[in-house]
């Protein structure tokens, strides 16, 4: 054992459960990271990349100084870090302040879009949609929960009127019954899967997995339905159906809590288990077996992930969940309600602070008077843009016919993220000023004209809000690496410099000192935060939103008395194909997904120990398609999809069912979304990453 100089307490920088960890620092190098025992969410609990993973902080290539582009102006090819010149602090934000004013007067506020970071804190993504309202002065600021729960918010939103998880990570060890959709639990939130784990074989808790691919989770399930990819809504109507025939749902609750209960009754009559078997290839007695199972339970809780929402029917699968809740009233409950596992460290806070194109922090509707009013006098701004702004998917589009001038991203890499990237691409390509903000040069980079280096979560102060809404500190372990700075400080100055170049008298207020003077202001203005501040988190550890007073405790769940809309509403669902269901020419279903050891476009975790593990880009395929492809384990395989084609190793394996291929979108050299299709759903605008047609190749050893 390596003796420690200091040890610092913070939050893993991965995925949502928001792991707490103590880096172990010597020479300013983290040496070791461990976690308390006594300190929720994960009580002592790491998986593989809290405990191993941080070290890219380390990584030669950081990024230390700004970087602007040899050759600036259009047309831009991709470009590698050769391509980029170094510059000062001054020069960079000067440059970028002096464009984005000018675009500006040219094209009016609407003509910038802006990506802010749900890798960042809560502190650098409040102070950046505060920039973009009260000084660009237009909405367009989204960020990746678009291309993730996209599907899962607007489907609670219509239902309940709120989006959150409803429910805390410690009352998952006294589950009842808990149904697991389309969430590979144990690869993607690794410590919520072991207290999953923990309910069911110590606490004697039922578990229903339903999922086209076994995972982990499927090993601990009492059902597991394995149901075709793209059918959700077929399988959780016609549990209704059996719900509703078989008079198991809660008439109080019913009656009480929610609204459309007897059209929708109606609505489901003809969704029989007999009509859903045919469609999901669930035995009807498996359905049966489950919606009794789900309904009789005195508690049920219902946990999901991207299976459900990244599809061109996110919604309408949110909803086939939410309207299950809604009748068996396993809402507002310990252990009991809807829970949309959150996936990046801090998508639930970059959401909570405004970093979102239709509302400000809080969740306050943009185009709602009183809103506006309050955060005009509050941000000193004469008046606020009421219009909604354009999601990061309609962001990329208008990039291309010229409505969108420029491109402001921070800490996000749309270049491995979003779909269709020979397409996404092009987009970039016709650009006109690109800045991105990162701790690395990674793909979107490539296309930048203005690189900013940023601090990552070791080197700064702030909060990350982690899936079950605990607000948790991030604390400062580690120096600078040359001239990078905290994400809140880059933002701040370029406020400042761009209003001096606009000709602003007023000033938004960009003086801080350091980021809880930023939280202490977003707790002012928002009153689900107004009674957390750092010396509380300090004291007691994370803090879980709604908590409205210094006194108030915070809110492991949500709903007991009431639903943010008022009542909880039944919505009636029609069952409909995938954009693209494979066919003779393309005859396998492409599903991508992660890894436990990857993280996302990789910019992070290939830069790790972690890679040495997991070095190559890979394909599932199952054992029936290999023998009559010719593939043996450890081959190399083309996939190829009407957009494009990849190389990857194959694994032979029964994971994935017949017909289907599952590939990882962790790896540049062999990137998923070259193949991927970029159909949205309607409402939510996420793609639908989970479902499109491929071809799959041998190339031999
Ligand atoms: N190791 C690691 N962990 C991560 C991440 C990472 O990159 N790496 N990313 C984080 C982020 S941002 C997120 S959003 C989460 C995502 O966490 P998950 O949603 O668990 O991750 P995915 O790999 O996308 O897995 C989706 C699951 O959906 C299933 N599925 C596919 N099609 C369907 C379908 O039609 N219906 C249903 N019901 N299921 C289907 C797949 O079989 C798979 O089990 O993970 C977070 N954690
Ligand atoms: N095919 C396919 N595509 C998908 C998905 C899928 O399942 N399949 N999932 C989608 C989902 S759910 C998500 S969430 C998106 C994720 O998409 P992105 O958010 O684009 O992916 P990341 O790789 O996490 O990008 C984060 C970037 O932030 C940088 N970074 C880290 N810390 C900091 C910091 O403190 N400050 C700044 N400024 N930068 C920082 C990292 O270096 C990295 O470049 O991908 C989506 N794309
Ligand atoms: S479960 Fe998530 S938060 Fe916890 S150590 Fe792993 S990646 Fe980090
Ligand atoms: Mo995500």
């Amino acid at each position: 054992m390596i003796k420690a100089d200091r040890i610092v307490r913070t939050t893993c920088p991965y995925c949502g459960v928001g792991c707490q960890i103590d880096l172990h620092i010597v020479d300013d190098h983290i040496v070791e990271v461990t976690a308390p025992f006594d300190q929720p969410p994960n009580f002592g609990r790491l998986c593989v990349k809290g405990r191993f993973g941080t070290d890219f902080v380390h990584h030669p290539s950081r990024l230390r100084m700004p970087l602007i582009r040899r050759k600036l102006g259009t047309p831009r090819q991709q470009a590698t870090i050769d391509g980029f010149r170094t510059a000062s602090w001054d020069e960079a934000l000067d440059l970028v302040a002096s464009h984005f004013a000018e675009i500006k007067r040219k094209h009016g506020a609407d003509a910038i879009a802006t990506t802010c970071s749900a890798k960042a804190t809560n502190e650098d993504n409040y102070l950046f949609q505060k920039y973009v309202r009260a000084v660009l002065g237009t909405n367009n600021c989204d960020h990746c929960a678009r291309l993730c729960h996209a599907g899962s918010v607007a489907g609670l939103q219509l239902a309940l009127g709120s989006a959150a998880m409803s429910n805390s990570v410690a009352e998952m060890l006294d589950l009842d019954t808990f149904l697991i959709t389309g969430s590979n639990t144990a690869e993607t939130h690794p410590v919520i899967s072991l207290f999953l784990k923990k309910a069911v074989q110590q606490g004697g808790a039922k578990l229903i997995v339903a999922d086209p691919r076994a995972t982990e989770m499927t090993k601990f399930a009492t059902i597991w339905l394995r149901h075709r990819a793209g059918t959700d809504v077929a399988l959780f109507q016609s549990m209704a159906n059996v719900i509703v025939t078989e008079k198991l749902y809660d008439l109080d609750f019913v009656n009480k809590r929610t609204e459309g209960f007897s059209a929708y009754a109606k609505a489901i009559q003809r969704y029989t288990p007999e009509w859903a078997e045919k469609i999901t290839g669930v035995r009807a007695v498996d359905i049966r077996r489950a919606a009794r199972m789900y309904a009789k339970a005195s508690v049920a809780a219902i946990y999901w992930g991207m299976g459900i929402s990244q599809s061109t029917h996110g919604t309408q699968n949110t909803l086939s969940l939410a309207n299950l809740a809604l009748l068996c009233g396993h809402l507002g409950k310990a252990g009991g309600g809807v829970n949309p596992l959150r996936g990046q460290n801090n998508v639930q806070g970059a959401s909570d602070m405004g970093g979102l194109p239709n509302v400000f922090p809080g969740y306050a509707r943009v185009d709602d008077p009183e809103a506006q009013a309050h955060y005009s006098a509050a941000w000193g701004s004469a008046l606020l843009n009421p219009t909604p702004g354009l999601t990061v998917t309609e962001m990329v589009d208008g990039a291309c016919s010229g409505a969108i001038q420029a491109f402001y991203i921070m800490g996000e890499n749309p270049l491995m993220s979003e779909p269709h990237l020979a397409h996404a691409r092009h987009r970039f390509e016709n650009l006109p000023f690109l800045v991105h903000q990162d701790i690395f040069f990674n793909e979107t980079s490539a296309y930048a004209d203005v690189i900013l280096p940023a601090l990552s979560f070791a080197e700064k102060d702030g909060t990350f809000t982690n899936t079950d809404r605990q607000v948790q500190r991030v604390r400062k372990a580690l120096p600078a690496p040359g001239q990078a700075r905290p994400d809140w400080q880059i933002i701040a100055d370029l406020g400042r410099r761009t209003e001096k170049a606009l000709g602003m008298t007023r000033s938004a207020g960009w003086s801080y000192n350091h980021p809880a003077e930023i939280w202490a202001e977003i707790a002012s203005l928002t009153p689900n935060f107004a009674g957390i501040s750092y010396q509380r988190i300090d004291r007691e550890g994370g803090i879980p939103w709604p908590c409205p007073t210094p006194e108030h405790p915070g809110t492991p769940y949500l709903f007991a008395e009431s639903f943010p809309r008022g009542k909880g509403k039944f919505h009636a669902l029609e069952y409909e194909l995938a954009p693209e269901e494979p066919d003779a020419e393309y005859p396998f279903i492409l599903s991508t997904g992660r890894v436990l050891y990857h993280w996302h476009g990789g910019t992070l975790t290939r830069r790790s120990m972690l890679d040495k593990v997991y070095p190559q880009a890979t394909v599932e395929i199952h054992p029936d398609d290999a023998a009559k492809l010719g593939i043996q384990e450890g081959d190399m395989v083309r996939v190829r999809s009407r957009r494009g084609a990849i190389e990857v190793k194959a694994l032979v394996t029964g994971r994935s069912p017949r017909g289907t291929v599952f590939v990882p979108f962790h790896f540049a050299e062999a990137a998923a979304n070259e193949l991927t299709i970029d159909a949205i759903d309607p409402i939510a605008k996420i793609p639908g990453y989970k479902i499109c047609g491929v071809q799959v190749e041998a190339l031999g050893a």
